[in-house]
């Protein structure tokens, strides 16, 4: 506790100096959060913790230098890499999961990885705790994942550290009623304490009952710890300006690094004397660690691309070139990919699916009266009755919580191939995906990462679809560093790229086009079970001399059919159609390729036109290939609106054959 509140105090000294740059402490919260480090057994457990929780990861073994080369930011901090601020814990070999600043997302990934418990070792009383704010109490997040550590009766302990206040928002405008312990009071099997965090042994005794009550399979805790927050939010608050003097000194009161110490004393268990010794040492010990860690050296420039992907397996290296071996008749896209997972859930135990109504019917016992759900779009159908309920599950419709808990399965190992029902609804997941899933590994300088498979239903020409079931937005992912996307067009392609995706050791978002699902056109032999396409690999739908059309996705059909109607009416034209296939990383060797021998270009899309996809692509090929073009880069997408219910609306919207064929004519004619 002391050495916590001495690490905060040098850390203060060192930020008004200038030497480092952010200060976060977690001056109040010493004495519950040092108890909960001594009742957990490091490397055994696992723990999400936030940024108050210094006397946590010290009493789990972190030490104060590891702890100043995060505050320095230095080229060797453990925990980031000085990657992230400091008292952003994270310590591989202690499992302390590396720590993010988006409020409360730690608790569905907690859940995921108390899942990845079960799932790895049944037997084992091995224990995840989470811990967080009273303010982070009312992020959805926390609810979602509390309704499933519920539900499924986890061996997962919530420590929550209420200190009063949220920056300057206090508990009465926070929290209805004041009090986050009787607001869970609902939860079924859920054990719940509230108890003075300021006090060490009561701390002590509470947690050390909880974790028993986990550890003992019994389900999930929540230990409610009312601490104090003794300085202000950061150093860039000052809490004067919402704090009277009165509550500040009340606050002070309940100091625990001065209390407690002033109990042993009172108690006869430590002398004075004895005392001073141990608070000398660990001044001197600060002391010389943090002229050490002053010594560091910065992070390189040249650095700053490292741990965004795996350095491990490469889905874009000719490894994933794999010739097909094809066997039986054609089959649409659903069904290939519905193959493509039950061969590879087959091959590897790891994986899990999961999302919502992806399992054939969670009420096993009824499958023998029906045939099952298997998926809103059937890609599922038959893996739950084939792999069971453990490796094939349902989820509660929460899809922050479906992401998240991929990704604490994911840190853990297991190999999560996770649904989202619609791209649609892939919005409330935002947060775990472009924060935590697609960070993890940079963030962290390659100590942990998440290589999820998320697939997602996207796209329209639905008819009837509208805006809340056809919209696409890929751009929205491929702008995000960290996620590969892919977007396949034939049963072929969408087979080979979610095998390599599955095999890969990055997060990707593999989005699969509604539309194309059942289309005769695309359908395919299946290619033989170990199939598999590099990502970043465009595939030359149709050769052409003067003309490129770049697209992908459903538009990929309909350039072909303008490029063919084109064809037919103008015979000099002969025009190139690609698909790009993979979106991030993009296949610019095959781009430049065809724009040298064409010098002519159509980038064309489902999604909006402005700010889209295609605008990075026109853009990059103005630039690097201006002396080729013999006309202007142009593109095709949708009207900058939503997609429309009434036919006659959506096909206005969305990009037809008409418009890809009259901009093809004016570029050739330019
Ligand atoms: C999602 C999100 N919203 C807002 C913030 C900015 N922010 C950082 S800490 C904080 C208050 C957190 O309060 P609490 O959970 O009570 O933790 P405490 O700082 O009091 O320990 C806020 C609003 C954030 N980091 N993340
Ligand atoms: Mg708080």
């Amino acid at each position: 506790m002391h050495t916590s509140r001495r690490l905060d105090d040098r850390e203060v000294t060192l930020k008004r100096q200038n030497r480092i740059y952010f200060q976060i402490s977690g001056a109040g919260h010493e004495a519950v959060t040092a108890a909960a480090g001594m009742v957990l057994r490091p490397g055994h457990d696992w723990v999400y913790p936030y940024y108050r929780d210094r006397a946590l990861c010290l009493a789990l073994g972190v030490t104060p230098y590891e702890m100043l080369l995060s505050a320095v930011g230095a080229a060797n901090d453990p925990a980031s890499g000085g990657r992230q601020m400091p008292s952003h814990w994270a310590a591989p070999k202690f499992n302390i999961v590396t720590s993010s600043s988006p409020t409360g997302t730690q608790y569905v990934q907690a859940v995921g990885c108390a899942e990845a418990s079960r799932l790895r070792h049944p037997d084992s009383d091995e224990l995840t705790l989470v811990t967080g704010g009273d303010g982070s109490t009312s992020e959805g997040e926390f609810w979602e994942a509390l309704n499933v550590a519920c539900l499924k009766r986890l061996s997962i302990l919530f420590l929550i550290e209420d200190n009063g206040y949220a920056i300057s928002v206090p508990l009465e405008c926070q929290t209805a009623g004041g009090n986050i312990s009787t607001l869970v009071s609902g939860f079924p099997h859920l054990l719940r304490k509230e108890m003075d965090g300021t006090d060490f042994l009561a701390s002590y005794r509470t947690l050390r009952e909880a974790a028993q009550y986990c550890r003992a399979g019994n389900g999930p805790a929540l230990v409610h710890a009312r601490v104090v927050r003794l300085y202000s939010h950061s150093l860039s608050d000052d809490e004067r300006m919402y704090k009277t003097a009165a509550e500040r000194a009340a606050e002070t009161a309940r100091d625990p690094v001065l209390n407690f110490p002033k109990f042993l004393v009172d108690q006869g268990i430590l002398d004075r004397h004895r005392l001073q010794l141990i608070l000398h040492d660990i001044d001197e010990d600060i002391h010389q660690a943090t002229q050490e860690a002053l010594r560091q050296e910065p992070p390189s420039p040249s650095s700053a691309l490292a741990h965004l992907y795996s350095d491990r397996v490469d889905p874009t290296s000719d490894e994933f070139e794999a010739a097909p071996n094809f066997t039986g008749t054609p089959k649409t896209m659903v069904d290939l990919l519905n193959a493509t997972l039950a061969e590879e859930i087959a091959r590897n135990p790891e994986i899990v699916v999961f999302g919502e109504d992806v399992a054939d019917c969670s009420r096993e016992e009824n499958l023998s009266e029906v045939k099952g759900k298997g998926g809103v779009f059937k890609v599922t159908a038959g893996l739950q009755t084939r792999f069971g309920q453990q490796r094939v599950f349902n989820t509660p419709l929460a899809e922050a919580s479906i992401v998240g808990r991929a990704i604490g399965m994911a840190t853990r190992g297991i190999k999560p191939v996770a649904e989202i029902q619609f791209f649609d609804y892939i919005w409330p997941a935002m947060m775990q995906i472009r924060d935590e899933l697609a960070t993890i590994r940079w963030r962290s300088n390659g100590g942990f990462s998440a290589p999820v498979v998320l697939r997602v239903p996207i796209g329209g020409y639905l008819n009837g679809g509208a805006i809340y079931h056809s919209q696409c937005g890929e751009v929205e992912f491929t702008h995000i560093p960290g996620l590969r996307v892919v977007m396949p067009s034939t049963a072929l392609d969408a087979c080979g790229l979610l095998r390599t995706a599955i095999r890969s050791d990055d997060p990707v978002l593999f989005l699969e086009h509604k539309r194309l699902y059942r289309e005769p056109y695309n359908r395919s032999q299946h290619p033989g079970p170990d199939f598999t396409i590099p990502f970043g690999r465009a595939r030359v739908v149709k050769t052409g001399q003067n003309l490129t059309i770049i697209t992908y996705g459903a538009v990929v059909q309909k350039a072909l059919q303008a490029a063919m109607q084109v064809e037919r009416t103008n015979s000099d034209a002969s025009i190139e159609v690609i698909d790009l296939r993979s979106l991030a990383p993009y296949d610019w060797h095959a781009i430049r390729a065809s724009v040298e021998k064409t010098n002519r270009v159509l980038v064309a899309h489902e999604d909006n036109i402005s700010f889209g996809y295609g605008a990075e692509i026109a853009a990059r090929i103005a630039d690097e290939l201006f002396d080729k073009l013999d006309a202007p880069v142009r593109r095709v997408g949708a009207l900058d609106t939503w997609v429309g219910y009434h036919p006659q609306l959506e096909n206005a919207i969305l990009p037809q054959v008409d418009d890809l064929a009259r901009e093809a004519e004016r570029l050739l004619a330019y």
